[in-house]
Order: C-alpha cells, then sequence, then structure tokens
C-alpha cells in the first residue's frame, strides 16, 4: 500500500481510518472522499479530501488515475435501517458505487478493501457460533448489497486477479463520529445519552444480542487483512469478524459500573428490532484467527471506560462531535 483512497471517508469507520492510514502511510498518500462537501477539521487539515459521490464512476476514476492510487478502501455505503426506508437507493449506492470501485480497480491494478456485514447473513442462518461458511439468505437490502458485494469481490478476484479482500463487521462503537442509520447505533447513542443525562431510551429490546466491536480493533482489521500475505487468504472477502456479543442490558450494565445512577428505558423501533432479531447473536471467527491472525484487543468492559474517557474528556472540551 503506497497511494490510498478512503471513500465514505467522512462516516464512523472512515472518520478513524482516516487518520490511522495518514499516520502510518503520510497524509499526502491517503486521499480522503466522502458526500459531505464539509468534513471535520481532522480530516480536512491532514491531507487531501474530495466531495464525491460513489455512483459518479468518472470523478472516482480520475481521483485514481490522478494520484495513482493502488489501494481503496471502499467505506461508503447506506446502512442497514436507512436501506429500509430508501431500498431502491440503497441498491443504487451500495452496488453501482461498489462495481464502480471494482471496474476501476481492475482496470488501475488497485487493491480493495470491501466491509462486509454480519447483516450478510439472515433469519435461516444458525444465530450462535455462526460458521464462516453457511447460509446466507438476509432479508433487508443492505444485507442483499452485503453479500452481493462479497459476491461481486469474490468474482472480480477469481475472473480479473482484482485484490479484493473484506471481513463481516459485526455492529461497530466509536467516539469519534456518530453512525448514520444503523440497527447497531444503539451501542453508540448510550454513551453520549449516559454522560449528558444519564438515561437511555433504547430501541431494541434489552435481550437483543448482537456481535459488536470497538473501532480501534476494527480499524486493524482492515489494515492487518490488506498487509496479509495473500497466498494465507483462502475466503478473501467477508471474513467473519467479532470481540464480543451482548444485548442492550448487558451494555447498560457495564456502563452503570461507571455512572452508578445511569438508568436505561426501551421504546422498541419494529423496523431495527425485526433486522436486529434477522442477525446471528455470535459468529464464529476462527477462520479469520487463522488465516491472517485476526485478535480483538477490546472485550465491554474495556471499549465502555475507553468510550466514556474519551466522550467525557471530548464533552467537556466541548469539541465537535461529527
Ligand atoms: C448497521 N452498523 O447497523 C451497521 C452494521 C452489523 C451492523 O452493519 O447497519
Amino acid at each position: 500500500m503506497k497511494k490510498i483512497l478512503i471513500t465514505g471517508a467522512t462516516g464512523q469507520i472512515g472518520s478513524e481510518l482516516t487518520p490511522v492510514l495518514r499516520q502510518k502511510f503520510g497524509g499526502e498518500n491517503v486521499i480522503a472522499a466522502g458526500h459531505k462537501r464539509e468534513p471535520d477539521r481532522e480530516i480536512l487539515g491532514s491531507g487531501p479530501y474530495f466531495a464525491l459521490d460513489v455512483r459518479d464512476k468518472q470523478t472516482l476514476q480520475a481521483l485514481v488515475a490522478d494520484n495513482g492510487v493502488d489501494t481503496v478502501f471502499h467505506l461508503a455505503s447506506l446502512l442497514s435501517a436507512v436501506a429500509e426506508e430508501h431500498p431502491q437507493r440503497a441498491w443504487d449506492i451500495n452496488m453501482n458505487g461498489l462495481t464502480n470501485i471494482l471496474e476501476i480497480a481492475r482496470e488501475y491494478r488497485c487493491a480493495v478493501f470491501f466491509p462486509s456485514s454480519i447483516a450478510a447473513f439472515g433469519p435461516l442462518t444458525p444465530p450462535d457460533n455462526t460458521p464462516q461458511d453457511t447460509i446466507q439468505h438476509p432479508n433487508t437490502m443492505y444485507g442483499i448489497t452485503k453479500v452481493a458485494g462479497e459476491l461481486l469481490s469474490d468474482y472480480y478476484h477469481h475472473r480479473f486477479g482484482v485484490d479484493t479482500r473484506g471481513v463481516r463487521f459485526p455492529g461497530l462503537i466509536s467516539h469519534k463520529a456518530l453512525p448514520g442509520g444503523g440497527t447497531t447505533d444503539y451501542a453508540v447513542h448510550i454513551f453520549y445519552a449516559a454522560l449528558t443525562n444519564k438515561h437511555y431510551d433504547c430501541f431494541l429490546k434489552r435481550d437483543t444480542k448482537l456481535d459488536m466491536m470497538y473501532m480501534p480493533d476494527a480499524i486493524q482489521a482492515a489494515i492487518q487483512i490488506m498487509e496479509s500475505d495473500s497466498k494465507q487468504l483462502t475466503h478473501r472477502n467477508g471474513y467473519n469478524i467479532t470481540a464480543m456479543s451482548f444485548a442492550p442490558e448487558q451494555l447498560a450494565a457495564e456502563i452503570k459500573k461507571h455512572i452508578p445512577h445511569f438508568t436505561i428505558s426501551y421504546t422498541i423501533d419494529p423496523i431495527r428490532q425485526s433486522i436486529a432479531e434477522s442477525w446471528p447473536r455470535h459468529i464464529d471467527d476462527s477462520t479469520a484467527r487463522d488465516e491472517w491472525q485476526w485478535a480483538p484487543q477490546y472485550n465491554l468492559s474495556a471499549t465502555v471506560k475507553d468510550m466514556l474517557d474519551k466522550l467525557s474528556h471530548r464533552i467537556k472540551t466541548n469539541r465537535e462531535v461529527v
């Protein structure tokens, strides 16, 4: 990796991956592209940024060609809940965006990181210790675009030799950028609510167990798989990875250890509840651990402690929350 393009650079993953890659490879060598006209100061001030719609193949191609990009982290995507509200737009952005990236990668010999998700599984998938290779029959538009994305990425590798790689991310917890329109967003919003008014009204049922991961582990996974020896990767796209699995009531109990008066209530959002119930409760990530030594660092207690430390500092210093 020498010259990197990150699409979706202003999103929940992109806003943390961009500074880490710029630290590692040099600001000028990491081009950030996002749908926002005005990203946050950190991204604007540390390297090149371009406003970009990933459906605009011409602009995307010019960015890759003019900058000699050799690796693309393609993060631009509509997430699960908003994709159920706007399924046709989700297919357009998620699939035509990916097709543009893969076609340009084929022409300019770029490696491509594609983030799949546990959403690539569905109600027929074994929900506990979900195997790497099993039934994938998602009943959400987001999940359909993730399965299709995994298959298309595999195809471009086998048919055209494009170096495509990817993981199935669980719900991601982060303190830099708020997630936009996901089903697991409760696991981020709860921290802001706990610190600002010691109460959170959760849109998922108290016992809805889902795989989760703290963002530093997610960033490490994305970089580690792209730096792995290609010969080690038999699965290539869509590696199961997770760090922990918990339900809202367990997360609330962990937060209460730090904020004793914190309380949680439940006002269920039927759409996001039904999406969550179609996903596995806990996936088996032994294949990623075997093939490219995946190893998360943050469990639930370490995540809660770091999130509360970082966010309370942010709220105290009143720094922008992107
Ligand atoms: C979502 N955060 O909720 C994403 C993620 C597994 C969930 O893909 O849509």
